[in-house]
């Protein structure tokens, strides 16, 4: 029996674990009370590592489509077939014949982390697809163009807050995101007990509403208006005082200007709320002697997401609050690039190209995921005939999944990354399954940039990889190798390429730590035992702190980086070297919240938002049997009041209809939600042939995102609505079968 400390990749909390082993199984899983940020804390999802990392389901070899059929495979043939299929078609129809889509797990992973952006410069694509259209790409538009910079991302600091105004996240359950806080909760409650105050906004009384000391229930999708109207009250109350920010910011005024219809009175009855009340916010708000605005996915993915996370940072900004300590500041990771000089950047552009069959603007150079099936399924030149899908189950995740699964049988290679065969990845015509996380490293390179405190922490595989296997970040780079015609190349070439790129840029940065010396010089001076390990001492070793991976090695619990400081001159890219309150594109889309003060809801209307459980995360985690046992969770939430109205039962069947399709989901009656809003939650509708997820498939729940055709987006950030849209409900009698 030994043990070893692993960070648990489950969810953005990134908490560190210490995983009991006998031999090279992994026993038991607890929270690792030497752990440098999560000081022990652990949930029912790291509880589970045992039972996630050994489930019988996941794949051990690759699979390759033989005369329709999937069957076992070496890793020579997968990468052999690749090589064969993918070039062809690159050659004879372009790089945009090909599509790559990258699902949420890349982010927990050091293999996607390092290698997608070199598949995507190998192959030259410029049809990317990712989960961030359905999440937070309105956060990454919103700080291009504030910020000058996607990826600079203000983060509640919940610590030292004062005062936190909640909008749209529920992390009592998501456990946080864009705000990496292991032990959400228990820092919650430490606000609470240090005399903090925290408003929730939220049409569900969740958790974490329950926690607060007021819950506003506002109709969904209406977060901008609300927004809106407490930007319009810190003026109209002469409240607003960005403080040292005034000598920085423009468009103060602008922002004035550009809130001056959005009054409490106007915006009340469309969000449902009383006028006093936001004013009261508005109020509390600049009062507090420091306090951070923290909005997520409820106001991210609905119609006015880049709206409403626009006016997040506004909020913050005018009330002095953003980049100082209690407010929202911008982390420092390890391995960002050493900061350069404060002054002008080169801003953030959007839609330098346009999706092929309905347009849409290029976003960080992304499309949005839910158009992809129109890409694939529309004839025409340009159209997407091969598709490389990695950590990804877009079938159930985004908008429209029956056509999407139509969609992928026509296509003519299909090539997946992923330990699972799910109701993706059985379209595959290739499937290479990474080893389960007990033998993958890990750092986490996106998260420590959303963290609320500065650290760094490195976990080496926990085992050694099982004869067969082959480690993620060694098939990442064998894809890119097979993809771009060097199959056959060792896949070190492909690490080695990406170091001499990044030193030959970093030699020339008279703020780069590796300001002029010899690039092979420093190459050679690197450590790690593998490319991967390699490029992450680079990343290191060329950060803000200038600290290498033996350091980590020496230190497995990690090294505290101290509590995020001012760095707001370090960040700011935007053209004027200044934060750009109403960026040109916000002020375009304004005219589009301004017809929404005239929506007046019809009352009988309902509207469908989302929900997420402790024990699951997104579509992939139904396969383990302690976090999928209990009750039914895949149930439709009524409020009492409407649950009589439409003669809906606790318990009973119910048709649910929306502009995709329809789905017959079990009633649960509660007061949890409020009148007029359903939930359902999303990455259910495990009972398609041809998976192999056993236990997810014996409880399979309904897909919500077949209720949706893809066509409701956030223009600005293509993120796909979500939350707020509508349905409509019956009963069905009892007696039909679920
Ligand atoms: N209606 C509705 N829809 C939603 C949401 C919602 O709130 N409501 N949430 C949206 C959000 S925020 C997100 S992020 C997306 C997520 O949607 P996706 O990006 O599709 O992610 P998952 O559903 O988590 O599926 C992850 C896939 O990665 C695989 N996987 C797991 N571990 C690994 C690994 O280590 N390596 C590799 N290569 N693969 C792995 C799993 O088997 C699975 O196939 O869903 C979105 N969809
Ligand atoms: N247990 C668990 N944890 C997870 C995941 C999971 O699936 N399960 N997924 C992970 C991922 S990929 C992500 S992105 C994060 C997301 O983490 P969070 O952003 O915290 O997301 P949710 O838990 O979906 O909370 C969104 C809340 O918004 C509310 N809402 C819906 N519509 C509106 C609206 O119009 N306005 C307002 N104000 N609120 C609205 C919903 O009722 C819900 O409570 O969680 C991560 N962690
Ligand atoms: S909170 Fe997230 S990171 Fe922490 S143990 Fe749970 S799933 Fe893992
Ligand atoms: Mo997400």
């Amino acid at each position: 029996m030994s043990t070893a400390p692993r960070i648990c990749p489950l969810c953005e909390a990134t908490c560190g674990l210490v995983l009991t082993l006998d031999g090279s199984r992994v026993t038991g899983a607890r929270g690792d009370r030497d752990d440098v940020f999560s000081r022990g804390f652990v949930c029912p999802k790291g509880a589970a590592f045992p039972q996630i990392d050994a489930d019988p389901d996941r794949l051990r070899t690759p699979l390759v489509r033989e005369n329709g059929e999937l069957r076992e495979a070496s890793w020579e043939e997968a990468f052999g077939t690749i090589a064969a299929r993918i070039r062809p078609l690159i050659e004879d129809y372009g790089p945009d014949s090909l599509g790559i889509v990258l699902g949420n797990p890349n982010v927990h992973t050091m293999a996607g982390a390092l290698y997608p952006p070199l598949l995507l410069r190998a192959t030259g694509t410029s049809n990317l697809f990712t989960a961030s259209t359905l999440d937070q790409m309105p956060k990454h538009v919103s700080s291009g163009l504030l910020f000058g910079d996607p990826f600079a991302v203000p983060v509640p600091d919940l610590d030292r807050t004062d005062h936190l105004l909640v909008i749209g996240a529920n992390p009592l359950d998501s456990n946080g995101s864009l705000c990496t806080a292991p032990d959400f909760p228990g820092r919650l409650a430490a606000l609470r007990r240090r005399g903090g105050t925290l408003t929730v906004v939220d049409p569900r009384r969740t958790r974490t509403a329950r926690l607060a000391d007021r819950h506003l229930a506002p109709r969904p999708g209406t977060d901008a208006l609300l927004l809106a109207a407490l930007v319009h009250t810190l003026f109209a109350e002469d409240l607003a005082d960005p403080g040292p920010l005034a000598g920085r910011t423009e468009g103060v005024d602008q922002v004035r200007d550009a809130v001056r219809e959005f009054t409490p009175e106007a915006v009340a009855p469309v969000c449902e709320l009383d006028p006093g009340t936001i004013r009261a916010v508005a109020r509390e708000l600049a009062a507090a002697p420091t306090a951070a605005v923290y909005g997520r996915m409820g106001s991210s993915t609905v119609s006015h997401g880049t709206l409403a996370n626009w006016l997040v940072d506004v909020l913050n900004v005018l009330t002095g609050n953003l980049d100082r300590p209690g407010g929202a500041l911008f982390p420092r990771s390890a391995t960002a690039s050493a900061p350069r000089p404060a002054g002008p950047g080169r801003g953030f552009l959007l839609g330098r190209r346009h999706s092929r069959v309905s347009g849409h603007p290029e976003v960080k150079g992304e499309f949005p995921l839910a158009a992809l099936a129109e890409e694939i399924d529309t004839p025409g030149e340009g159209r997407i005939r091969a598709l490389i899908t990695i950590a990804a189950n877009p079938v159930l995740s985004a908008p429209d999944g029956l056509r999407l699964d139509a969609a992928l049988e026509g296509l003519d290679l299909m090539v997946c990354v992923d330990p699972y065969l799910n109701e993706t990845t059985r379209h595959a015509d290739v499937l290479l399954p990474p080893p389960p996380p007990s033998q993958s490293a890990h750092f986490d390179f996106a998260f420590n940039g959303f963290a609320v405190r500065d650290q760094v922490r490195y976990t080496p595989a926990a085992v050694p990889l099982e004869a067969g296997r082959m480690d993620e970040c060694e098939i990442h780079a064998r894809l890119i190798l097979a993809a771009s015609g060097m199959h056959g190349a060792p896949p070190s070439a492909v690490d080695d390429l990406a170091v001499d790129a990044t030193l030959a840029k970093a030699v020339t940065q008279p703020y780069s730590p590796a300001y002029g010396a010899d690039p092979k010089e420093f190459a050679a001076g690197l450590g790690g035992a593998s490319g991967a390990e390699r490029r992450l001492d680079l990343m290191l070793r060329l950060g803000p702190y200038e600290l290498t991976l033996d350091e980590l090695k020496a230190h497995p619990h990690g090294i505290d980086l101290g509590p995020l400081e001012p760095r707001l001159g370090e960040v700011l890219k935007t053209r004027s070297g200044r934060i750009e309150l109403l960026p040109d594109p916000i002020a375009a889309d304004l005219p589009r919240l301004r017809a929404a003060l005239t929506a007046v809801p019809e009352p009988a209307r309902l509207q469908l938002v989302g929900r997420r459980h402790l024990r699951s995360n997104n579509s992939w985690l139904h396969n383990t049997p302690a976090l999928n046992g209990g009750s039914n969770r895949c149930t439709l939430q009524v409020h009492p009041e409407d649950a009589e109205r439409l003669r809906l039962a606790d318990g009973g069947p119910a048709r649910i209809k929306g502009a995709g399709g329809e789905l017959t989901a079990e009633v649960e009656v509660t007061d949890a939600v409020r009148p007029g809003v359903v939930s359902l939650p999303h990455g259910w509708g495990h009972d398609r042939p041809g998976t192999r997820m056993t236990v997810a498939a014996a409880r399979p729940g309904v897909n919500v995102n077949q209720l949706l055709d893809g066509t409701l987006l956030d223009p600005l950030s293509g993120t796909a609505v979500l939350n707020g849209f509508p349905v409509e409900v019956t009963p069905l009698a009892p007696a039909t079968p679920l």
